[in-house]
């Protein structure tokens, strides 16, 4: 893994096409846990399009090479660490067939890419790049072949992609008969079970529907399967998409470094997205295993049947996805609620992302290691400018545009060139100015100011991009808002329209009003900015109150509250304004809304976003304080609500345990209820009652947190250990609520405690996200003012980086937000990056973030 030079980045604008081609791949693998051989037979001819008589380049790494032919004939070649180079000389020039043999040690590939054993199970993981980990290739996206696949072993399932063709004692084959990259090869063997369904597409044709897990997660799987059949109808309905292989399989495993892959007709996933129960997953389990299932599958169009011509071009497959799973999840559930989810996350990952040095644009230019660029900005963001193209050219123009791009381009490897190209021949719209959005990397900032004066009311706006690395400066972008003016009372005036911001500065004019209007603006988030507006605590609580988008309703609340918190951190001996915790206990109490969207109005901003909105303010915010305001205003608002108890009682859920929205929604209100109680008793009672008497993990987890986060959890976690020990999704969960909620004061020594015992296994991507990662999200303990935290955390990531440098470099990226905290913790993350960064060997992975995070 060691690299001592630093590799050179691989760039945008040197893309050329394959010089050959390979038509048909045939793979046999002889399975062995330390010693598999593959036989790679490739139907190969040169590629028409590219300059002739080039050497035949294959790449490959951790491969021995056993023997090579072209044609039958051996050829002599000699690997390096990257691949092997057939001279032209010696390659025909006419079609051909490349046959090599190599062995491969499954076992020892801890980094989880390429064939890996997982609790004695093969498995594979080829995205990005870890197809070459399985034998002499050109990995790259752009060369798309048929798959044959034999494959012998002992286990007693042994699949791979596409339709089952043969099978005998000690073998199976497969044949997938859709060319595909190299990306979306899988292979799975071991000893499994699978949890069986069927659907039939709206065409008539039966699709058998498998999902594989250990034996004993068997009754485990419900879930996952009703939302894949959903999805399957959806994609149907919304976008015209069936299925097109007569099997679908997905398979769960323990080691993962993502959350799933959509391998054709065999998705891998993190058991964590696969599995559930009602006493083992909690209602946000339930929800992203929905959206995940979904995601993965919606890829077999937007992914696998069109997909990238180079990794460059991610966004082309991940952004419309993410945008395909998230109105998805929208139409089976609350497009509110999601909506206000999708931008928490937003702004928690990717706002922060453009924010730092990490930053990149949704389309990059260049990279040294492509699993570094699987980001919130190429997924969340790509997916906020598909959403905004919709708006912007409607959603049947939208439709039309999505057909157009499904026959234009199946089976060929796109660029977001020919994405945009669709859109324009479809609507005739000139997007060449929206394109920047692809481009151009931070995240805009847009100030509006509103005048009013003789019955005309005039927004005006000006659209800044702060610089980002390598981007000084930067052209105005289209901006759709969609906004609504309201009267006084809270009625719609001029009811929502899209105002297209395309200049640097811009006015709109609404003339014929009577009295001045309240904007709302930017709503349902519309278009992923930061919207600089002044405000009064009047004008806030108005929109908490009336405004008539669910969106900027609790944008409203929320923002109020970000603004009372910076006034506290200013002055510790604030009280919170009675307008705020008044306007709150409106939302609670207005049986009208959803108990979802209250639940959601009534949380308070997360300390990150206190920090950013304190630093927009001048100050350099401290997160222990920032931890106490928080406290505080917490406080404030349960003694604000004077029936708290009745309320929780009021909603208590009926029945057994129930997945679904409206179910979800209440346990939702009465943990953020149980919450606020709980400030209000030293003993937390409410919080012991409900662990004690919980049938399901979302409220068992919802009182753990509590007694955790209040220094009273001792005994609750031990009798939750006792019971979950042998369950490692559950104890997943026992890690992460320590890690990520202990108080400041012991955080980094619980930690270290936690990270010395026999069950944390590290090296399984979950359980070390579960502590080490979770311990970083733990804003007042990781932030420690002794540095404390930072250097546990420097420690584990330099053990963890040989053995696996993905998770290593994903984790890394902690460290980002470095540069906005004082002087004294500034010195204490630089020198434990600078020890990261001078560790012997590490990855190229980690060497590119903290050498990102340090320029
Ligand atoms: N394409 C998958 C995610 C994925 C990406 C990279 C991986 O390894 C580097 C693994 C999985 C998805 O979008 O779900
Ligand atoms: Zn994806």
């Amino acid at each position: 893994m060691r690299t001592d030079t630093a590799p050179s980045p691989i760039r945008l604008r040197d893309y050329t096409p394959p010089a050959y081609l390979v038509d048909a791949v045939h793979l046999t693998f002889r399975l062995n846990q330390t010693a598999t051989r593959v036989v790679a037979r490739l139907s190969m001819r040169p590629n028409p399009a590219a300059e002739p008589g080039q050497d035949l380049r294959f790449d490959g790494e951790k491969l021995g090479l056993i023997r090579a032919t072209i044609d039958g004939q051996p050829v002599q070649v000699n690997p390096d660490d990257t691949g092997l180079t057939v001279p032209a000389a010696l390659v025909p020039d006419a079609p051909f067939t490349w046959e090599a043999e190599v062995e491969i040690d499954p076992t020892g590939n801890t980094a989880l890419e390429g064939l890996y054993m997982s609790k004695g199970m093969y498995c594979t993981q080829c995205e990005a790049e870890g197809f070459r980990k399985i034998t002499y290739f050109p990995d790259r996206p752009d060369v798309m072949a048929t798959y044959t696949v034999r494959i012998e072993g002992d286990a007693p399932v042994m699949l791979s992609n596409g339709n089952p063709t043969a099978r005998g004692d000690g073998w199976a084959e497969w044949h997938d008969p859709w060319p595909k990259p190299s990306y979306l090869f899988a292979l799975v063997a071991g000893n499994l079970v699978s949890h069986d369904d069927s659907f039939t597409t709206r065409s008539g044709r039966k699709v058998d529907l498998k999902i594989y897990v250990r034996p004993g997660d068997e009754g485990k799987c419900a879930y996952a399967m009703d939302a894949l059949k959903r999805s399957m109808r959806w994609d149907e309905e919304a976008y015209g998409r069936e299925y097109d292989l007569d099997l679908f399989m997905i398979v769960a495993v323990d080691d993962f470094n993502m959350g799933a892959m959509e391998n054709k007709g065999l998705n891998i996933f993190n058991a964590k997205y696969v599995l559930a129960s009602p006493d083992t997953a909690t209602d946000q389990d339930y929800e992203r295993i929905e959206s995940i299932i979904a995601h993965e599958y919606f890829h077999n169009w937007t992914g696998n049947r069109i997909t990238c011509r180079d990794w460059f071009q991610l966004c082309l497959k991940e952004g419309l996805t993410v945008y395909r799973d998230q109105q998805f999840s929208g139409d089976q559930r609350s497009h509110a609620v999601k909506r206000i989810d999708d931008v928490l996350m937003l702004r928690a990952r990717q706002f922060r992302e453009d924010a730092g040095p990490l930053a990149h644009p949704v389309r990059p230019v260049e990279y040294v290691e492509i699993n570094n660029f699987y980001t919130a900005t190429v997924y969340e963001k790509g997916a906020e400018v598909i959403g905004m193209l919709r708006r912007l050219v409607g959603p049947e123009a939208y439709r039309r545009a999505l057909d157009l791009y499904f026959e234009r381009h199946d089976g060929q490897a796109c660029t977001i060139e020919d994405w945009i190209a669709v859109f324009e021949d479809a609507t005739g719209r000139n997007l060449s100015q929206f394109s920047l959005w692809y481009a151009q990397s931070g995240t805009p900032r847009v100030r509006v100011q509103e005048t009013w004066k003789d019955g005309v009311f005039t927004l005006t706006f000006s659209q800044t991009l702060p610089p980002t690395p390598g981007q000084p400066d930067k052209e105005p972008m289209v901006i759709p808002l969609a906004t609504a003016l309201l009267s006084p009372e809270g009625a719609e005036v001029v009811a929502e329209q899209v105002l297209e911001l395309t200049q640097a500065r811009q006015s709109f004019r609404f003339e014929g009003l009577s009295a001045r209007p309240v904007p709302s603006i930017n709503r349902g988030f519309s278009a992923p900015v930061i919207l600089e507006q002044d405000m009064d605590d009047a004008r806030r609580g108005f929109l908490l109150a009336h405004d008539t988008d669910p969106f900027n309703r609790w944008e409203a609340g929320r923002e109020f509250a970000r603004a009372v918190l910076v006034r506290m951190l200013k002055d510790p001996a604030h009280a919170p304004e009675e307008t705020l915790l008044e306007g709150l206990h409106a939302v609670l109490a207005d049986e009208t809304l959803d108990p979802e969207f209250r639940a959601l109005a009534l949380r308070l901003p997360t300390a990150e976003e206190v920090f950013d909105a304190a630093r927009r303010d001048g100050q350099t915010p401290d997160p222990a304080m920032i931890r106490q305001a928080l406290l505080r205003l917490e406080t404030a608002l349960a003694r604000r609500i004077p029936d708290l108890r009745a309320r929780l009682d009021a909603l208590a859920v009926p029945g057994p345990y129930s997945p679904d929205a409206a179910s979800a929604g209440k346990r939702a209100l009465r943990g953020r209820l149980l919450a606020l109680l709980t400030r209000l008793e030293p003993d937390a009672a409410t919080a012991r009652e409900l662990f004690a008497s919980a049938d399901n993990m979302t409220e068992t987890m919802q009182a753990l947190s509590l007694l955790v986060a209040t220094g009273q959890g001792a005994q609750a976690l031990a009798r939750f250990h006792e019971r979950w020990a042998s369950e490692g999704l559950v104890l997943d969960k026992w890690y992460a609520v320590q890690a990520s909620l202990t108080p400041p004061e012991n955080a980094p020594e619980l930690v270290a405690e936690l990270a010395g015992r026999a069950d944390f296994e590290w090296k399984n991507p979950n359980r070390f996200r579960s502590l080490i990662g979770a311990f970083a999200a733990n804003m007042a303990g990781f932030h420690r003012a002794d540095g404390a935290g930072y250097r546990l955390f420097a420690d584990w990531l330099i053990r963890l980086d040989p053995v696996n440098p993905q998770t290593t470099a994903r984790v890394a990226g902690a460290f980002e937000t470095w540069r906005q905290f004082d002087a004294g913790r500034q010195a204490l993350i630089l020198t434990q990056l600078q020890r990261i960064s001078d560790t012997k060997g590490l990855s190229k992975d980690t060497t590119e973030i903290v050498g990102r995070i340090l320029e």
